[in-house]
């Protein structure tokens, strides 16, 4: 919002997002008509004012052409659904006008939206024939946010949730939080942490959740609430919270009776239910079938939801990690209630910097399943790292699962077109915080951007995501764009490339931050980064094959065998699911190690590479965005190249091969440091 005037560009602090509507072209058209008179319709018209200042909103009496948004009952028009949209070039009553046209309300806001984004990226609006509808049905931001205003791996301060001053004082930051979601389609909002303190569900915070919701209801978004699973013991003084009591049951249904008479469009739950010690129904004996049922009945009336985690990896089921939850959740496909969805994380680990897609994306036909990213980068790097992780989300959502024949991509199971999957939906655990710029990091800010656009339409391209968002928040300057979409598209394997490349994961230690990849002390074993990698003087990798613990054998068969053969399993995921000797010859015809040496330097140089790059942009950026990110890229390249000797110094102790030789001239650096 600063407007300090540093030569030739303006300083910015990044606090207007991809909204500065800085240097927009001007719509050809010199006034709108707004035909809403909602709430919603009200927000199109502070939009738009504040987008093109110079037009006359609610006047077409003067004008060659104008901007129409209005309802219609057109069939056309109405099989895109409440949230869709048709932007055309169009004659009406012998006038020529672009009309932005939907069947609800949203929809006209969304349309809005998306015409304001074609204007600020330079698009050609002369001829507009535009038709959208979301892919998936609940696009939502998970918080997790604590009551006392801290957030559990959040790198970009304090919660942007005032409890103590809800739900009397409304900060504006709240009205351009749903702005921010609904210009990208985000339509939800899970207010607080999966890890749920029980209050959350008490009267007082339920009336501090009310008016979020009653803020954010003309934007489209609605409030969700991660529940705790024992808060029929903790809130409600009952003797138990067994699933299967009816007392619990009732208590359930008259929280849920309570929440929708302050909240009457309360999205419904999210529980994380015996996992990392959270409280569920097999403290009872109980399945999560039960658990989620209980919670599904309650809010079924009111036509909520209960998303339940599938986040679960209880040791005794099994002593791979990465198969745990496949193995609880799929002998349980049909016992859920039709309003629950299972919410599975795009990895069966837990959001390393790559994984290949999770199991059960295919395997529950029955039961709907929900995707859950996360947009904080609680493994890449912090806000310090420029992560672009748009690629990363791709090559999830691409993924073929095989589970009804080639093309059961992972998209098109969470569509609901593989089984039939009522209602859809993907989220994300958001990055958002009370730092001036939202995000930590100027460019975190693509990912909460990223998230928003690829759940609307997962078909979208990594590039014409980055192309977006550069465009909206950097400009339109075909220099600047050449050299940050690269940098950006390039962005994640080159994290990988430093951190965790060839498949290997979880290198780390509990800031989930620093290498630390002879970390072998951790409460439990599958939180250490031995158990992952399993170097020794011979080999490294886990064994998940035919001829290992058989994790492969939860993908469908194509996808099976390709995983298991060393041969056609790819590369980049090799370590996750094979065990090789150090000296295995690899495509290139360099061994094993020489390869990891090479990918680590690689990696390390391309961090390097970044901070050049952006130096090379010096005057054509505002300067206080600049500074910002020049910093936060020489704190990236350290921290790469520490990734790099701490992980290629710890692995050389142990399988005695020689390191790169600028590594073996510093051998102060040992393993653990
Ligand atoms: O990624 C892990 C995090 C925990 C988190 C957990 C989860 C909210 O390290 O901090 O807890 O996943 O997803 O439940």
């Amino acid at each position: 919002m600063a407007t300090v005037i540093t030569g030739q560009v303006r300083a910015e602090d990044g606090s207007k997002l991809w909204l500065r509507y800085a240097r927009m072209r001007q719509a050809p058209v010199d006034g709108a008509v707004v035909e809403r008179t909602s709430p919603t319709g009200k927000a199109i018209r502070r939009e738009l004012q504040l987008a093109l200042p110079k037009l006359t909103v609610a006047n077409d009496s003067a004008g060659r052409r104008s901007l129409i948004i209005r309802r219609s009952s057109e069939s056309d028009v109405r099989r895109l659904g409440e949230e869709g949209f048709a932007i055309r070039t169009r004659t009406i009553d012998a006038k020529p006008c672009i009309a932005i046209e939907s069947a609800g309300d949203v929809g006209a806001l969304y349309g809005t939206f998306h015409f304001l984004r074609l204007l600020a990226t330079d698009r050609d609006v002369s001829k507009l024939n535009v038709a959208q509808r979301p892919a998936l049905q609940l696009r939502l931001l998970d918080h997790w946010d604590n009551l006392d205003g801290s957030i559990e791996r959040g790198y970009a301060g304090k919660s942007l949730w005032k409890w103590d001053e809800l739900p009397d004082k409304l900060d504006p930051r709240y009205i351009d939080y749903a702005r921010a979601n609904a210009s990208i389609g985000i339509n939800g909002a899970v207010l607080n942490n999966v890890n749920a303190n029980p209050l959350s569900l008490s009267s007082d915070y339920l009336k501090k959740a009310a008016a979020l919701a009653e803020a954010w209801r003309s934007y489209g978004i609605r409030v969700y609430l991660s529940a705790n699973f024992a808060a029929p013991k903790t809130l409600g003084k009952l003797p138990t919270a067994d699933p299967l009591d009816p007392r619990v049951a009732q208590w359930w249904r008259e929280k849920a009776d309570e929440i929708y008479k302050l909240i009457p469009d309360f999205g419904g739950f999210v529980v994380k239910a015996n996992s990392e010690g959270q409280p569920g129904p097999q403290d009872y004996r109980r399945t999560h079938a039960d658990g989620a049922n209980v919670l599904a009945d309650a809010v079924a009336p009111h036509g909520g939801v209960v998303m339940w985690r599938a986040f679960v990896y209880d040791q005794g089921v099994d002593p791979d990690r990465a198969k745990r939850a496949y193995l609880e959740f799929t002998r349980l496909d049909g016992q859920f209630r039709p309003n629950v969805i299972v919410q599975v994380k795009n990895g069966p680990i837990d959001f390393q910097p790559r994984e290949p897609f999770h199991p059960l994306f295919g395997a529950m036909k029955h039961t709907n399943v929900m995707a859950e990213l996360q947009v904080t980068q609680e493994y890449l790097g912090h806000s310090n790292h420029l992560v672009f992780l748009a690629p990363m989300w791709k090559e999830f959502l691409d993924a073929d699962t095989f589970a009804a024949g080639k093309g059961s991509t992972v998209a098109r199971v969470i569509e609901g077109k593989i089984h039939p999957y009522r209602p859809t939906g993907i989220c994300a655990v958001a990055n958002t915080g009370s730092d001036v710029n939202w995000c930590g990091h100027h460019f975190a800010q693509a990912n909460w951007y990223a998230f928003g656009r690829l759940a609307w339409d997962p078909n979208l391209s990594s590039e014409q995501v980055a192309d977006e968002w550069l465009r909206m928040t950097f400009g339109n300057d075909r220099e600047l764009l050449g050299v940050l979409k690269p940098m950006m598209l390039d962005s994640w394997e080159t994290f990988v490339g430093y951190s965790m490349p060839l498949g290997l994961h979880h290198l780390i230690s509990g800031d989930h931050y620093a290498p630390d990849p002879a970390n072998a002390k951790e409460p439990r074993e599958d939180w250490t980064a031995v158990y992952y990698h399993r170097a020794d003087a011979k080999a490294i990798g886990f064994d998940r094959t035919t001829r290992g613990d058989r994790a492969v054998e939860q993908y469908f068969p194509k996808v099976r065998d390709q995983f298991d053969d060393s041969e056609t399993c790819p590369q980049s995921l090799l370590l996750w699911f094979h065990r090789l000797p150090w000296t295995r010859r690899m495509k290139s015809g360099r061994t094993l190690w020489e390869e990891l040496c090479l990918k680590y330097s690689d990696g390390a140089a391309r961090a390097a590479g970044m901070v050049e790059s952006w130096r090379n942009l010096s005057g054509k950026i505002d300067e206080q965005r600049y500074r910002e990110v020049a910093a936060k890229l020489e704190t990236q390249a350290l921290d790469a190249a520490a990734w790099r000797s701490r992980c290629l110094t710890s692995f050389a102790s142990i399988n005695g091969l020689a390191l790169p030789a600028d590594l073996q001239k510093s051998p102060s650096i040992a393993p653990g440091d």
